[in-house]
């Protein structure tokens, strides 16, 4: 949860063709813009570079940078999105990041993964199947890792549940923000775990970025159990990315 960097995208236009599950609204570009500016400023309020990516037309959903890769201390792995429309994003984000990684390596196929699918903790890989994460995806990218000496948990995302991280986010190199339906599932074993309150399964997707906890706004108990806890706390609105299905963690990849 240290990071010097992160690499961010601005919203296009196009984003109002972006995938969603259930469709609950047009997205409104200049609220999402305005989001997208207050998110990027409290990354970089901690101090960290944050390398900020043109808006791509030609993808809506460019601006979930997130599913793209996984960034880690050794090197980056550019992922093959299971959602097709998202395919050509991969290509795009990968010169940004031969910018700063000497190694870098791909998810050739046939399999499918997503960065939204994955969870890096202290101690572990924990990757998450789901429609857009299959087996064969998750074994390609146990292969790379086990290269640079990372273990990889495979688990399971909630039926219904978009992405793992929908669900999770790391607080602490033990410590895990989770829904009460994802822990049922027992794939937190041996972490401390403290839940989203009731009715607040959205605040899951939040991040731990250096000093703050940045979560999505209108998750009030949430966000109190978290400043009791001890976290400093960031609330930023996510109502338009929400009706796109995507929060806090798919708007940065963090290294
Ligand atoms: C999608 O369906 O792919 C986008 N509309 C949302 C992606 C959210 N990404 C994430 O949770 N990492």
């Amino acid at each position: 949860f240290e990071f010097s960097r992160a690499v961010t995208r601005r919203p296009s236009a196009s984003i109002i063709n972006g995938l969603r599950a259930e469709d609950i609204g047009t997205p409104d570009l200049d609220q999402m813009l305005a989001d997208h500016a207050h998110y990027v400023a409290t990354l970089k309020e901690t101090g960290a570079e944050v390398i900020e990516l043109p808006p791509l037309e030609a993808y809506p959903d460019a601006v979930f940078v997130e599913d793209t890769a996984l960034c880690l201390p050794q090197g980056a792995v550019m992922m093959r999105p299971g959602a097709p429309s998202r395919m050509g994003e991969v290509a795009e984000m990968e010169p940004a990041l031969r910018a700063v990684y000497e190694d870098i390596r791909q998810i050739s196929g046939p399999g499918h993964i997503e960065g939204g699918d994955i969870l890096v903790t202290g101690r572990e890989v924990l990757v998450g199947r789901s429609d857009r994460t299959d087996a064969a995806g998750v074994a390609e990218l146990a292969g790379i890792l086990a290269d640079w000496g990372h273990s990889l948990r495979e688990v399971f995302t909630p039926p219904g549940v978009l992405h793992f991280k929908t669900d999770c986010s790391l607080l602490d190199a033990d410590t895990i923000l989770s829904t009460k339906r994802l822990e049922a599932s027992g794939c937190f074993e041996g972490y401390n775990v403290l839940h989203v309150a009731d009715g607040e399964e959205a605040a899951a997707n939040s991040i731990r970025f250096n000093q703050y906890v940045i979560c999505p706004a209108g998750f009030p108990r949430t966000a109190e159990m978290l400043s009791n806890a001890g976290y400093d706390v960031v609330q930023i609105n996510n109502s338009e990315c929400s009706k796109l299905d995507g929060g806090m963690s798919c708007l940065s990849l963090r290294f």
